[in-house]
């Protein structure tokens, strides 16, 4: 008996084993498998922004300023949008928001010279735990080694144009050559050498072109250089009703630096400017053969211009134009690097399931107002290109006029890669929408500016924008409304809050701002709040 129950014993100890066995050789594989599964039809996502690209200067939103095909390409094969806004037109706090899918006032990078907080949540983090490869390449604008990367190559700071610093994993280096090359070579060495090639990848490739100054790379030199550009109709701005606007310091004919902006670096050192040594510093980072260059191309140009002395009106135009051409052939080579990676994708067999974006931090005014820069919440800088193809899910030629916000990347990057999105986010995911898949979508939006007393002069600002109207409300050391009917008025030209044919629109307006501000958690003591850290930032006396 007694052996009996020892073999029984044993049997099923045996069979127990075998059991264990079996089930641990079937978890393994069943876990390896929906890993695998999952893994491999997340999609990849290639975040491509540049930096104060304005949507009038790609040629998919058909301004006929200048012709970039390989952005096109993104809005051919997948969709444009018609209606794309940022929260708060400055580069830094956009790129806060892009990353937190919170306004300014929530994730407190509310200007240029507030600091970010990168412990608080972000999308790359959020897909770095959930799998993802990730990497940041390029322009980030943000204090601190980046949170949420695999791998980061930033610009400090603005970055320059010519022989341009990185940092790499928080080691500086400098690169030889044009950044906006040097931008895409990285991204490119990341794809090809160092990401895992077992897990999908999300890849920030950030641009610093078109930001200011607006220095070409050599071969784009001549580009379009037999075309003269008219300027917007309202180029001669008077800004009557717009006492905001008329404040500003970013005026084409008033406030461009001859040297600084418009490249006259005469050797003869005749051309006397505020911003002279800062240009020469720019210039003094090209090589012998990059200066032999920008020389054979400029130097006529400025001697023409010497013996000119074009005044008024015509010295305006004459600005304006050396500005678009100058602008616009730095947004070439940005177009050369998408058509790199585009065709990188493809050539790898990672175009069906790669989701790519072509936004900017921000618009630009091309002459509208007569200003360059941004800030304010009229259109043109409001307004932001945003052009996303997925072949897997998004048909080629879809155009949306809905209003979506840079808020929204982060909770669709989410969506896209099944992972859970926080209620902390604010925005919203647009997967749905431009799949056509939504019947109801939000009805208005909302905007902050805050960086004042500051360079440019935008006055503190905040407003709402439904599709066809506009309030905007100017504070701190000014207390000025603004109502636009943009069906009318797309130019905003003509401030009709204290038109009493616009009584009850401004009536409805201010209701809706109200929400927003509700439904977002802004307040005028928040202004406040964040009105005291940048003057004591800035050393400012209140
Ligand atoms: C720099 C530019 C400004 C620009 C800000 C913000 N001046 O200060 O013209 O408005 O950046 O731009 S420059 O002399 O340095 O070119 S942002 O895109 O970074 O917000
Ligand atoms: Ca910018």
């Amino acid at each position: 008996m007694r052996f009996l129950k020892y073999k029984n014993r044993v049997m099923v100890k045996n069979r127990l084993v075998v059991l264990f066995f079996l089930m641990s050789v079937f978890l393994i594989y069943s876990c390896k498998k929906s890993e695998k599964v999952s893994e491999s039809s997340r999609p990849n996502i290639v975040f491509i922004m540049s930096d104060d690209h304005a949507y009038q200067a790609i040629s998919a939103y058909g301004e006929g300023l200048n012709n970039t095909p390989n952005i096109d390409r993104i809005a051919t094969e997948g969709a444009i949008f018609n209606r794309g806004f940022v929260t708060n037109s400055i580069c830094a706090p956009s790129r806060a928001v892009m990353l937190t899918g919170k306004h300014s006032f929530v994730n407190g990078k509310v200007d240029n010279v507030s600091p970010f907080n990168w412990d608080q949540d972000n999308f790359a983090k959020s897909l770095q735990k959930a799998g993802y490869q990730t990497a940041m390449i390029g322009k980030i604008h943000l204090d601190g080694l980046p949170q949420g990367f695999d791998y980061s190559n930033v610009l400090p700071g603005q970055g320059k144009y010519y022989a341009p610093e990185f940092i790499e994993n928080g080691v500086k280096k400098t690169y030889p050559g044009y950044v906006t090359k040097v931008t895409t070579d990285i991204a490119l060495d990341w794809l090809e050498n160092k990401r895992d090639k077992e897990k999908p990848f999300l890849m920030l490739y950030h641009q610093k072109a078109p930001h200011r100054t607006w220095m070409p790379e050599e071969k784009y030199l001549t580009l379009m250089d037999d075309k003269t550009f008219d300027p917007p109709t309202n180029f001669f701005d008077d800004y009557e009703g717009r006492p905001a606007a008329a404040a500003h310091e970013m005026g084409i004919y008033k406030d461009m630096d001859l040297v600084y902006d418009l490249k006259m670096l005469d050797k003869e050192g005749e051309i006397k400017t505020k911003y002279r040594e800062a240009f020469q510093r720019n210039y003094d980072r090209m090589d012998a053969e990059q200066k032999a260059a920008w020389d054979a191309y400029y130097d006529p140009i400025i001697d023409e211009f010497k013996a000119n002395k074009l005044e008024g009106k015509e010295l305006a135009l004459w600005k304006y134009n050396r500005y678009m051409h100058d602008y616009l052939r730095t947004i070439q080579s940005v177009d050369d690097g998408v058509g790199e990676v585009l065709d990188y994708l493809k050539a790898n067999g990672l175009e069906e399931n790669t989701i790519v974006v072509y936004t900017s931090d921000q618009g630009f005014y091309l002459g509208e107002h007569g200003w360059f820069d941004k800030r304010f919440m009229y259109e043109e800088s409001f307004r932001t290109p945003i052009l996303v193809k997925y072949p897997k899910e998004i048909k080629p030629g879809t155009v949306i006029n809905e209003l979506v916000q840079n808020l929204d990347f982060a909770p669709t990057f989410l969506d896209y890669a099944g992972v859970d999105i926080s209620k902390e986010i604010q925005g919203e995911s647009f997967r749905k929408l431009v799949n056509g898949e939504v019947s109801e979508w939000r009805d208005a939006i909302y905007y902050t500016y805050y960086e004042f007393p500051g360079e440019h002069h935008v006055k503190r600002h905040y407003g709402v924008r439904t599709d066809r109207y506009k309030l905007i409300h100017f504070y701190y050391d000014i207390d000025q409304w603004e109502l636009y009917d943009l069906e009318k008025d797309p130019s905003e030209m003509k401030n009709v809050y204290n038109d009493p044919a616009y009584a009850s629109v401004k009536e409805d307006m201010h209701k809706q701002l109200e929400k927003m501000r509700t439904q977002y958690g802004d307040s005028d003591e928040l202004n406040q709040n964040n009105l005291d850290h940048y003057l004591k930032a800035k050393n400012i006396k209140h």
